[in-house]
């Protein structure tokens, strides 16, 4: 693999840029690998990189039934913070941001790490104590939060109305290392770094079964033949469902699809990332100059992976209360994921009943934040056959032992 520089894009200046590379390899299947990976979406290529990096695992496929990317990892709003409730949220998702912070350099890929602070606004009373008390919980897990008072508020975000018609705002729990990356170029760094490795990532090659004998996967039927494997990794998101149902196994999951918009690009105004979960919206503003707006997820499970005009009314209307000068925007296009949703609004990863095979999954609305952490768990799971400390909690028995990890007020988006 090429190293980028700033020395090699003077170079490719000088002729004409036909000295680049793919890339990554345009791969075929093998007739067998020592792991599958079914899902090329952030956290499946995290998972691959951190098993030929950290394991030395490289026989590895990576499957992905569309494009690398082309699911919820190229859809989200880029937000990443870690200013979770639980200790095992708190540990897994600091651990990931303090990998994205090193991210660039570690891939040689630039992720556009922006750690531009991320605040969530606390606009009743009950927020106010709630995120008082994340605060105190962040301060014992050495995550760096505050609550900050209304006028710091509004220094850091002077484009925010205080005293909105219903709710005004009371202050905000502020974590300034937390930001925003480019979401797409986490995922194809990720690629790049696994390819170079030998492994092979496998576009339009859809699973279609799961083969098993005597308690084991053997391997996968796909849209591109059957494939062996000495282990199996799902990591597939909002079909995660669909993929256990192929291996013989329930999950306590719902798939249901969240939506995001972006405004017409205007000059700067906001530099920091701001979430109103009282009246469901959250904004940032992209490094083109776009308004980067989401609300709550749909009311209702579906697999529409599309907008919807109430969400845009809804979203818009909510934070017009909190951005009073968002009214005069020009909406320029909106999209939708299908999120995969547990009950504690925690992720799963996790051994499954078959015995090699392993499941990563239900990150609902805030996965992305997480990929490179998830992806450094799930491949010490996957290498070692048991989960290491970062996973331990996030077994999928929780839901059958009671031991939930609530994180329906961290997730930061109304469900
Ligand atoms: P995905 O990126 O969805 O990857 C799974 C892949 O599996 C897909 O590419 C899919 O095509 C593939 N696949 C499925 N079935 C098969 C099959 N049978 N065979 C082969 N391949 C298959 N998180 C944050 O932290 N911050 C945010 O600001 C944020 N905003 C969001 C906004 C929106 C609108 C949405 C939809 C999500 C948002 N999220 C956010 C959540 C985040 O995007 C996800 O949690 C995260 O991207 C999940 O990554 P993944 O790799 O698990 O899934
Ligand atoms: O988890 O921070 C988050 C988030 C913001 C928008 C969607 N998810």
């Amino acid at each position: 693999m090429k190293h980028y520089s700033a020395f090699a894009i003077a170079r490719e200046a000088l002729r004409g840029h036909t000295g680049w590379e793919r890339a990554w390899r345009k791969a075929s299947p093998k007739k067998r690998y020592d792991v599958v990976i079914v899902g090329a979406g952030g956290h499946g290529l995290a998972t691959a990189y951190y098993l030929g990096k950290n394991h030395g695992i490289r026989n590895v496929a990576i499957l992905e039934k569309g494009w690398l990317g082309g699911g919820n990892t190229g859809r989200n709003t880029t937000i990443i913070r870690s200013n979770y409730l639980q200790d095992p949220s708190a540990a897994i998702y600091e651990k990931a941001r303090s990998l994205y912070e090193t991210m660039s350099q570690d891939l040689n890929y630039n992720v556009m790490y922006s750690p531009r602070g991320v605040m969530m606004l606390a606009q009743t009373e009950h927020e106010v104590r709630g995120y008082r008390r994340t605060a105190h919980a962040n301060a014992l897990q050495g995550v760096d939060t505050q609550f900050i008072s209304p006028e710091r508020v509004k220094e850091l975000c002077p484009i925010i109305e205080l005293r909105g018609p219903r709710y005004p705002v009371l202050g905000a729990l502020w974590q300034p290392r937390a930001g925003t990356a480019r979401h797409d170029a986490v995922a194809w760094g990720y690629a790049r770094a696994c390819s170079d490795m030998g492994m092979d990532i496998i576009q339009k090659c859809e699973v279609t079964g799961v083969r098993s004998e005597n308690g084991q996967v053997s391997g996968v039927e796909t849209s591109q033949g059957a494939i062996d494997c000495g282990k199996l990794c799902i990591v597939v998101a909002g079909h995660s469902g669909h993929l256990a149902e192929m291996a013989g196994f329930r999950l306590p999951i719902e798939s249901v699809a969240l939506q995001a918009l972006v405004s017409e690009p205007i000059k700067p105004c906001m530099d920091v990332v701001v979430m109103a979960n009282t009246v469901h919206g959250y904004m940032s503003q992209s490094d083109k100059g776009e308004m980067v707006i989401g609300g709550g997820a749909d009311g209702y499970n579906n697999y529409t992976q599309r907008g919807s005009f109430h969400h845009i009314e809804e979203t818009v209307r909510a934070l017009i209360e909190t951005f009073p000068m968002i009214s005069r925007l020009k909406m320029l296009r909106q999209w939708g994921g299908i999120v995969d949703m547990t009950g504690d609004r925690s992720p799963i990863i996790s051994k499954t009943p078959l015995g090699n095979c392993f499941i990563n999954c239900g990150w609902g609305t805030g996965g992305f934040k997480a990929i490179p952490g998830s992806g450094w768990a799930t491949a010490e799971m996957v290498a070692r056959g048991e989960p290491g400390p970062l996973a331990a909690e996030f077994c999928m028995n929780r839901f059958r032992e009671g031991r939930f990890i609530d994180e329906s007020v961290a997730a930061g988006v109304a469900h």
